[in-house]
């Protein structure tokens, strides 16, 4: 899977053009967080015209500005006993609305463009819950893949031993990204509560015998299946009996798939960085079940699957000319579950000519401009990852409230929160893309709604 920036949009106005000069100019060689802010900046045209108060204020500058970026080192010692260096990263983003909040995703692709691109869109989407939580992101260029249980907890816990002094449940609250699941909020959990002799909901997507919600781990994938029936159920429709393509096989693609099979609908694809598998008869429960022990348990590849089940197939990786053939598979429904630009302008075609309806992003920022631009040219209901898979950080909110109640809500409790999140997040959309002359347009819909409150925030506030 191609991980090649997105080209972007050749129409966009002299607006947009100097913003995303002065953009460059301050932040060159970040094509990632280019893309990221590109998007928003031309979905905010139109506010900032009837809104001269966020110029003046000068909201749009201060906005791409992180607070604080902090970078350090991270030496640790592999099983041979040799010496390993990476780099460590947090990016506390904007905390108008509330402390910082955002996973932390360990993955040899991080640098500072990535965990920007992550970090600003986490201000919107956090701002979307409509839960009190700023944007942040961090991680690091380490890649657990390969990599010992013992590997993993002393990168885990030398990573924490510098994180934790920036951190606190007030202040900035990481959680899981890719390559962070519950082994490493477990190790770096450990680690931040001995270093700080506390005991506080400073990560989220801990174990619930140590104070994590229930459901925090479905939830991203949940919430993006809930996002999609949202969009389908405006027009009247469901997604039950639709055959739908997901891509990755962690912790979102995972989730997204018990959704869909609760639901009616049937997954025939999966994927990791080596390949994607086509099952025609559906990825159903049971095989569900073999994917999570193979990719969290044994920690294996998606290859396996098809030499278990014979009704498959395993494709490698194939990035050509003509795109990433998984996209290619006909279907109704696409959740891209992965990894950024993983659907590209001749992906998106694909999609389209085979007539998809929906598509919502479990990933962050997997379509490029190009592939949008088409998904809305064809009418597709297009969920973008801002507005379609908050419902993971939602219910880290959640497990911060339970925290610092300490107390703990039902697995009931917690998803009939994280539905009406969901809800509340299409609606907001909705009216927001209509108030400004876009209606269907949820990319315009998601920047705007959670654009203006922290804006308004940032005004309330001062001149910071
Ligand atoms: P996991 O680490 O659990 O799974 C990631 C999956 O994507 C794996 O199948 C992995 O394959 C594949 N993948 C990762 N990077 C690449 C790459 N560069 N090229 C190809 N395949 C890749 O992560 P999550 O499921 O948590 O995250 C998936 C996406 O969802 C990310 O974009 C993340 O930012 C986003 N997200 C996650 C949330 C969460 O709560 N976890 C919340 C909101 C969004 P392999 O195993 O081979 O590495
Ligand atoms: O991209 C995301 O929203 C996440 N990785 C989850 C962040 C969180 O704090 O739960």
């Amino acid at each position: 899977m191609s991980q090649e920036t997105a080209t972007m949009p050749h129409t966009s106005s002299a607006f947009v053009q100097d913003f995303m000069g002065y953009l460059e100019d301050r932040a060159p060689g970040q094509p990632e967080f280019h893309q990221a802010v590109q998007e928003v900046v031309a979905s905010l045209e139109v506010v900032l015209e009837a809104h001269p108060e966020y110029r003046k204020h000068r909201i749009l500058e201060r906005i791409v500005e992180p607070e604080r970026v902090v970078q350090f080192r991270i030496a640790w010692m592999d099983d041979e006993g040799d010496i390993q260096v990476n780099r460590g990263y947090r990016v506390q983003f904007n905390s108008a609305i509330g402390p910082y909040k955002g996973g932390l995703r360990f993955h040899n692709s991080v640098n500072l463009s990535v965990l920007k691109f992550l970090g600003f869109e986490q201000i919107f989407k956090n701002s979307l819950t409509g839960l009190p939580i700023g944007g942040g992101k961090g991680g690091s260029d380490f890649s657990t893949s390969g990599r010992s249980d013992n590997e993993v907890m002393r990168f885990c816990q030398s990573f924490m031993t510098e994180l934790q002094r920036h951190i606190g449940p007030d202040t900035d609250v990481p959680a899981g990204d890719i390559g962070v699941g519950g082994r490493e909020i477990g190790y770096m959990f450990g680690q931040y509560r001995r270093v700080t002799n506390s005991f506080t909901g400073t990560l989220t997507g801990r174990a619930p015998d140590w104070g994590g919600s229930l459901l925090r781990p479905e939830a991203t994938g949940y919430g993006c299946v809930y996002f999609a029936a949202e969009m389908l159920q405006a027009q009247g429709r469901t997604l039950e009996g639709m055959d739908c393509l997901v891509s990755g096989s962690g912790n979102v693609a995972q989730y997204t798939t018990e959704k869909l099979n609760e639901l009616g609908a049937k997954v025939v694809t999966l994927s990791d960085s080596s390949g994607w598998i086509h099952d025609p008869e559906g990825v159903d429960n049971e095989k569900l079940a073999f994917v999570m022990d193979l990719k969290n348990v044994r920690r294996g590849r998606i290859s396996e699957y098809a030499e278990r089940y014979a009704s498959a197939t395993f494709h490698p990786v194939d990035d050509g000319a003509d795109g990433n053939p998984l996209w290619s598979v006909p279907a109704d429904a696409a959740f891209p579950s992965a990894t950024q630009n993983e659907i590209h302008g001749i992906d998106a075609r694909h999609l389209v000519e085979n007539n998809v309806q929906v598509v919502a992003e479990g990933a962050n920022m997997p379509t490029t401009a190009d592939g949008q631009a088409i998904f809305l040219e064809h009418g597709v209901l297009y969920g973008p990852a801002k507005a379609a898979n908050a419902g993971g950080v939602a219910v880290s909110a959640l497990e911060m409230s339970q925290a610092s109640q300490r107390l703990r809500w039902t697995r009931e409790e917690v998803d009939q929160k994280l539905r009406s999140v969901m809800s509340g997040i299409h609606t907001a959309c909705v009216h927001a893309a209509t108030k400004y002359g876009h209606e269907g347009n949820y990319i315009d819909g998601s920047n705007i709604a959670g654009f203006t409150k922290v804006a308004d925030a940032m005004i309330d506030q001062g001149l910071l």
